[in-house]
């Protein structure tokens, strides 16, 4: 019987972790991730693929570590001898980069580095394969429209210039070690369990509320900003395929269609039968409803429920990103599946379905526990 192929995965409890984990395990892969102690369960999103430690033959395996730790990442890559790694653990936040600029750059940027130089210090060069999760934010102040692989790069955060450090770090062990190792500049992608405080995922949640009465309005920055959004379950099986190439090669993954966050909202919306007239201008910009069909949602004619609050400016902002996907195509035979109407639709759906859950919660008069008593 053909050994089973190992891959270990930093960042595994992250949207991306999630979806690349379930789609090792579908393939037969034995499975490593990297965890964080957190003072609360952050295992979420893979709760659903947890394997009891205690049963023999398990090949989903967690291992504690932080990519700011050089020792916990050469024990865990010694112990699990991978054949391939994904390095898809980061502070992901671009707004919040700019307030832990410092961490940042050691977990984004040097983690990278650590990861590498583990593999050669191991002396794995040769066996272990190496995804770096390379970033859109790279292109920041766009030089040229749609952006390809050879684009050049203009980082607008500490965050953007913290993943150019990694993405470089990753080109120069590529062609001074001979690893495969390899880049995936993935453009924005999404679903029901990207990060809440996200653009897209912030938006959803909040109609879903919304529409049930549970909140009263929707607080957004940029709503200008353009963005090439795509579905993270599509783009995780690019992320597996890049690493079964003859040659390592670096790819931009995107639809190659933009959409801004204000018609993002205007969709939301409409998937539960509400319309939204935007007027105003910058800071003074409003959503009003203009008018509601159906019965999922309680709110009126109207009424305000989109404002912007400068607070979610950021202090140098990336206004557009559009990707052009033609080398992934040609090379990897890869189409995104999912339009952004569809993965619209999915996430407002999942966000409804657990607002219905709060508010008939809170029908029913739940009382929280007092930890005073
Ligand atoms: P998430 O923010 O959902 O997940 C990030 C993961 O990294 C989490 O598991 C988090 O752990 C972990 N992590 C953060 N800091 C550390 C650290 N110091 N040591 C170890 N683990 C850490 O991100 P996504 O899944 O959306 O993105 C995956 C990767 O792809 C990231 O590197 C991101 O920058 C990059 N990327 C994402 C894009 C997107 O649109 N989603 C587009 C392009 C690139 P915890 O759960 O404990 O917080
Ligand atoms: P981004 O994603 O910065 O592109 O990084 P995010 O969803 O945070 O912002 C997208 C755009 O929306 C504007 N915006 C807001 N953003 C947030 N978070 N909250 C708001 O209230 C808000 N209002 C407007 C932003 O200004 C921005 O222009 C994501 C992350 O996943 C990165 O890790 C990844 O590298 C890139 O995508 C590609």
């Amino acid at each position: 019987m053909e050994d089973k192929k190992v891959a270990l995965i930093t960042g595994v409890t992250g949207q991306d972790g999630a979806y690349l984990a379930e789609l090792l395990l579908n393939k037969g892969y034995e499975v490593h991730g990297i965890k964080r102690r957190a003072s609360s369960f952050n295992t979420d999103r893979i709760d659903h693929l947890y394997q009891d430690p205690h049963v023999d033959h398990q090949s989903f395996k967690l291992h504690y570590g932080d990519l700011t730790d050089s020792t916990n990442l050469i024990r865990i890559i010694q112990q699990v001898q991978p054949d391939e790694i994904y390095n898809l653990a980061a502070m992901s936040h671009v707004a919040v980069s700019f307030e832990t600029p410092e961490y940042t750059a050691n977990a984004d940027g040097i983690g990278t580095l650590r990861i590498l130089e583990a593999i050669r210090i191991l002396g794995l060069e040769k066996k272990t394969r190496f995804y770096q999760a390379s970033t859109s934010e790279l292109y920041g102040l766009v030089q040229e429209t749609p952006q390809k692989e050879t684009t050049p790069f203009y980082p607008r955060s500490p965050y953007a210039v913290a993943k150019l450090y990694a993405y470089w770090i990753t080109v120069n062990y590529r062609e001074a070690y001979g690893m495969y190792a390899c880049n995936g500049i993935l453009f924005n992608h999404e679903s029901p369990i990207r990060g809440e405080t996200f653009v897209t995922r912030k938006i959803t949640r909040a109609i879903a509320r919304i529409a049930l009465g549970l909140q009263d309005c929707l607080y957004l920055g940029n709503m200008s900003a353009l963005r090439d959004w795509g579905h993270a379950r599509d783009y995780v099986e690019m992320q597996w395929l890049m690493l079964q190439q003859q040659q390592p090669e670096d790819f931009v993954i995107a639809t190659g269609v933009q959409y801004s966050v204000r018609q993002f909202v205007e969709f939301a919306a409409a998937e539960l039968g509400i319309t939204v007239a935007f007027e105003g201008e910058g800071a003074a910009e409003i959503g009003r409803v203009a008018a509601v069909t159906g019965d999922k949602a309680k709110c009126k004619v109207g009424e305000v429920i989109v404002k912007v609050d400068p607070r979610y400016f950021r202090p140098t902002e990336v206004e557009t990103l559009l990707g052009d996907p033609s080398k992934a195509k040609e090379k990897l035979g890869w189409t995104p599946k999912t339009t952004l109407r569809e993965l619209v639709s999915e996430m407002v759906l999942a966000d409804y379905t657990a607002a219905r859950r709060d508010s008939l919660v809170k029908l029913a008069g739940f009382q929280a526990y007092d930890y005073n008593e």
